[in-house]
């Protein structure tokens, strides 16, 4: 199933929103993503020797502003061309990442989880079953291309 113009408008609309309150959602996400599975508390550098979520560590902020943004990107190049394409090295360097650090696939449905349910807060009474699936979508395909490029290189 193609991905239409009003899937990426849904998409893009809820990032405008979500842009203004980036700290409390990249903490949010977080703390969705161990709500959800405490055990992937040890994966995250730093989180694994803390009992809470850091509020101010500016490497937690950035990597979660990259997943909200990538997954933002890949619903506008999913309504373009049909595929997504994340520019070939970044792609390569994001499998060797994830591969390194262990993640295995059931790891990629509980970001998915996490980041729907950011949505949600965000959006509030804004958020729909349309614009939930549209994310999760966007997700999907960007999240088979990093796993693509970590069974190429395991
Ligand atoms: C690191 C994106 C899925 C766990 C990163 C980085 C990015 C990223 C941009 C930072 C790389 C760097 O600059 O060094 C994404 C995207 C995903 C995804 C776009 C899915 C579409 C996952 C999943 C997990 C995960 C499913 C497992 C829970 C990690 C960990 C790191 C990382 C543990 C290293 C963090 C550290 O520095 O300790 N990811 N990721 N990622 N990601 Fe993901
Ligand atoms: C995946 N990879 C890196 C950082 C992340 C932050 C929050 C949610 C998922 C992530």
């Amino acid at each position: 199933m193609g991905f239409s113009e009003k899937q990426e408008a849904l998409v893009k609309e809820s990032w405008e929103v979500m842009k203004e309150d980036i700290p409390a959602l990249s903490l949010y996400l977080y703390a969705m993503i161990l709500e959800i599975a405490p055990e992937a508390k040890g994966l995250f550098s730093f989180l694994k020797d803390t009992n809470e979520i850091p509020q101010n560590n500016p490497k937690l902020k950035s990597h979660a502003v990259k997943v909200f943004k990538m997954v933002c990107e890949s619903a506008i190049q999913l309504r373009e061309k049909g595929e997504v394409v994340v520019s070939g090295s970044s792609l390569k360097y994001l499998g060797s990442v994830h591969l390194q650090k262990g993640i295995v696939d059931p790891h990629f449905e509980v970001v998915k989880e996490a980041l729907i349910r950011t949505v949600e807060k965000a959006m509030g009474e804004k958020c729909s079953e349309e614009m939930k699936s549209a994310w999760s979508e966007a997700y999907d395909h960007l999240a088979a291309a990093i796993k693509t490029e970590m069974k190429q290189e395991a």
